[in-house]
């Protein structure tokens, strides 16, 4: 399968992000991407191709032309403000009565109203690294399109957290978003999406929770335990055209393999039953027992397994990468799904 990636993503390499109190190096690093690549080039998956430039008409397809415009000029916004030795992160958000109406002018209360979390820092090579994710993931749709069986957008920084008008959990842009609406844009009536990075893809939720079009099919830890918490819950199912065109498959810490494969089983029937005629996989990679942050328990070889569950769906596939911090065992973990879906 080709791969599509960008040395650009090197270009957002935030220090640190707060966690558990403290500000402590960043998880999404750049060592991710480039163990995972070298991973690739090891086992010869298939040829690495550099993304086609791509334009912000697709993202704007998917994202608030507003948030564009803050994302492309924040960096800069900030330096004036705090210079360029700090990272910029916000501080404060709104609360239930507060007023979401003005967009505040200072970069420190923009970053505030575009954001959900404080794990996210921008940085001067922001913009131009989530672009070339973007780029990387509407290059693989092209792939499809062409006729392609399945392709893999090796995205840095990642994106199913972003939504329509917000960045968090190391996201920007929705790459995979992004691609799936560019397949329904090139032809295609139906796109099913299904995540099974560890955590809840709430930006993808988001973008297509009123669309009938675009089957949203998640399995993440629960989020009454787990990031981000406030959705991603088995009750939200869609709404308007998009009433059950997204399922929440919630597991408990601990979820080894016998449990995962039973809800990669109802994911799959029900993206069957969908009748999509293109898959986008978010393919996540921390579900693995030794991920840092995460409390799933798969081990390596459940990854193949997890490969030959999603060719088991038949649908032209693109895979676009999210997260995945234990950096060692990355490569081969996320390899495995790649490899694991060629033989199944
Ligand atoms: C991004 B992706 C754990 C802090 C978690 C945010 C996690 C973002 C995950 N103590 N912070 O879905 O892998
Ligand atoms: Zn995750």
């Amino acid at each position: 399968m080709i791969v599509i990636h960008s040395e650009e993503h090197r270009l957002q390499a935030g220090r640190s992000e707060l966690n558990d109190g403290q500000l402590v190096p960043c998880y999404e690093k750049p060592a991710r991407a480039d163990i995972v690549r070298a991973r690739i080039e090891a086992i010869g998956l298939g040829p690495i191709m550099e993304p086609t430039r791509h334009g912000i008409t697709p993202l704007e397809r998917v994202h608030d032309t507003g948030y564009l415009g803050f994302l492309q000029t924040a960096w800069d916004e900030w330096v004036v403000e705090h210079g360029a030795d700090i990272d910029a992160l916000p501080l404060n958000w709104v609360a239930p009565g507060m007023s979401r109406r003005r967009v505040p002018r200072s970069i420190d209360g923009r970053l505030g109203y575009y954001s959900f979390d404080a794990g996210t820092p921008i940085t001067a090579g922001t913009w131009r690294a989530a672009t070339a994710a973007a780029d990387s993931a509407l290059t693989g749709a092209a792939r499809l399109r062409a006729g392609d069986r399945s392709a893999f957008a090796l995205c840095r920084p990642p994106g199913h957290h972003a939504g329509r008008a917000f960045y968090g959990g190391y996201c920007f842009l929705n790459n995979a978003a992004i691609a799936a609406q560019s397949l329904r844009d090139g032809g295609a009536g139906r796109v099913a999406v299904l995540d099974v990075d560890y955590h809840h893809g709430n930006g993808t939720q988001e973008i297509f929770w009123e669309r009938g079009d675009v089957l949203f099919v998640s399995i993440h830890a629960d989020p009454t335990d787990e990031f981000p918490y406030f959705c991603g819950h088995a009750d939200e199912t869609g709404a308007g055209a998009g009433e059950g065109a997204n399922l929440n498959l919630t597991l408990p810490w601990g979820t080894d393999w016998s449990i995962y494969a039973q809800a990669l089983a109802a994911a799959a029937e029900r993206i069957r039953d969908f009748g999509a005629d293109a898959l986008v996989l978010s393919l996540g990679a921390d579900t693995y027992g030794g991920d840092p942050i995460s409390r799933f328990r798969l081990l390596s070889e459940d990854f193949l397994r997890m490969g030959a569950a999603i060719a088991g769906i038949g649908l032209p596939t693109l895979f676009v990468m999210e997260g995945g911090y234990a950096v060692d065992d990355l490569g081969v973990n996320v390899a495995n799904v790649l490899t694991g879906f060629e033989q199944g």
